[in-house]
């Protein structure tokens, strides 16, 4: 019993340590109504500006209210504050790396109960939101949402802004776009037809230039297109199972940097609600991004680009909400930490989003989410920092090539790590960096090749 004891006294002083590296929860909302649906930029940000965005019920309709991370937080600063309802914003940053960074807001204009538009605002961070721009009508009903959601693409001379919203009329359910290149915005197009629900937007996989890339559920499955310069490719699926899958998120990569997209969603493939993570490479195959046993329900995934690592490419922050503990919770899973708890308030807190930030020499996360813990709905934040962590000459985990062999089994005395270099003890079928056991003569783990597979059950 005492050796019980101990084991579960060290258990809680880990489980406690890890929860403390994130700091928080920051409180970042103070008004007495109700302030929801945070959304802040899910392009990884030189410098340490993100803009947060939520939306607030004020003189009896929602508006849009906006703060930046500057060292701190400014103070709040109204996007829209006009006589409907504004809701579900979004933001993305334009940013050359040089000067003060431009921000681009958008977000539902409901005009009646029935029929809106999305409507956008741009904002030079210093100066003040400028007056809306209709981007398209939006048709909604009770119970459902268009949902904007906006990224930017870096490109050769200037950015590209990209926004993606679900809208539906009698020929059926689609996803819109719309683009702005040059000063102006493109009419709305068509992405992807179909009875599709919670489509989000990010970026593809690239070299230097990306492209836009959505993702949905539809009927339980996830699915996926990129556009191209002649338009939207033909949707594929994302990770196949035969159980529900459900709320996919784009995890973008950095902007001017070579580094790949994830996808994130929930699925009950392994008989509970559980979230999963793609590969940066390949949408094939899912990988439990959350805890087996006494995990509770895991879902609302969300993530964004973040941190070097020892493989020598970049990993992402996800962070999801979980139930385990009798109320929902934030949790995230990110470089070094796995399924660790950002928030454990007995409020429910709940719509977390993911905001990265940094130079070279620090990098920043902020997960942002909404509680009712002050008795109405705010939002708060926790953040934490990753040094970046160097490849070096003599690294035990280093990965000899990007190309990934499939693989139905493991040998025997395989040492098997994930993407972020963390051991596997019982691997599932995913994605691993597999590392054989050294041979007598060679004890030395940096002379032993790590093999990148896919492993199939
Ligand atoms: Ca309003
Ligand atoms: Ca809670
Ligand atoms: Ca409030």
């Amino acid at each position: 019993m005492k050796s019980q004891f101990v084991l579960l006294t060290v258990c809680c002083l880990l489980s406690a340590v890890s929860a403390q590296s994130w700091d928080g929860p920051h409180q970042l909302t103070f008004n007495s109504s109700d302030d929801i649906n945070p959304s802040a930029c899910k392009e990884f940000l030189p410098g340490h500006t993100t803009c947060l965005v939520w939306q607030r019920m004020t003189a009896e309709n929602w508006d849009i209210f906006s703060r930046f991370s500057d060292g701190g937080w400014t103070p709040e600063a109204a996007v829209t504050t006009d006589s409907v309802d504004d809701v579900n914003p979004a933001v993305a940053c334009l940013n050359d790396w040089q000067d003060g960074p431009s921000y681009w807001c958008v977000w539902e204009h409901r005009v009646s109960r029935l029929v809106g538009s999305i409507r956008a605002s741009l904002i030079t961070f210093g100066d003040s939101w400028g007056p809306p721009v209709d981007l398209g009508p939006t048709i909604h009903t009770d119970g459902d949402s268009a949902m904007p959601g906006i990224i930017t693409i870096k490109g050769a001379s200037a950015d590209t802004v990209w926004v993606a919203w679900r809208n539906h009329d009698t020929s059926g359910t689609y996803i819109t776009c719309a683009f702005r290149a040059g000063d102006s915005w493109s009419s709305p197009e068509i992405a992807v037809m179909g009875d599709l629900r919670h489509a989000r937007l990010g970026r593809s996989l690239a070299q230097y230039y990306a492209k836009p890339m959505l993702v949905w559920e539809l009927a339980g499955d996830i699915w996926y297109s990129i556009r191209d310069s002649s338009g939207w490719r033909t949707p594929a699926q994302v990770a196949p199972s035969a159980y529900e899958d459900h709320d996919p998120d784009i995890v973008s990569g950095g902007g001017m940097i070579e580094c790949g997209t994830y996808v994130v969603w929930q699925s009950t493939r392994d008989g509970d609600t559980a979230v999963y993570i793609t590969e940066q490479d390949s949408f094939s195959v899912g990988q439990r991004a959350c805890e087996d046993s006494a995990a509770g329900r895991n879902f609302s995934p969300v993530g964004a680009d973040f941190a070097r690592t020892t493989l020598d490419y970049w990993m992402c922050v996800v962070a999801w909400v979980s139930d385990r503990n009798g109320n929902p919770d934030i949790y995230t899973s990110e470089y070094r930490d796995w399924d660790v708890w950002v928030d454990l308030d007995s409020a429910d807190d709940i719509a977390p989003v993911v905001t990265c930030m940094g130079d070279w020499g620090s990098q920043m996360a902020w997960v942002l989410w909404q509680s009712d813990r002050t008795g109405n709905w705010d939002i708060f934040g926790s953040f934490v920092y990753n040094s970046g962590v160097q490849e070096t000459p003599n690294a035990e985990v280093r990965v000899a090539s990007r190309e990934a062999a499939v693989v139905r089994g493991l040998p025997a005395g395989a040492t098997v790590f994930d993407a972020s270099g963390r051991r596997v003890v019982n691997p599932k079928s995913g994605i691993y960096f597999v590392r054989p056991e050294p041979s007598a003569a060679s004890r030395q783990p940096s002379a032993v090749t790590v093999r990148k597979v896919i492993l199939q059950r």
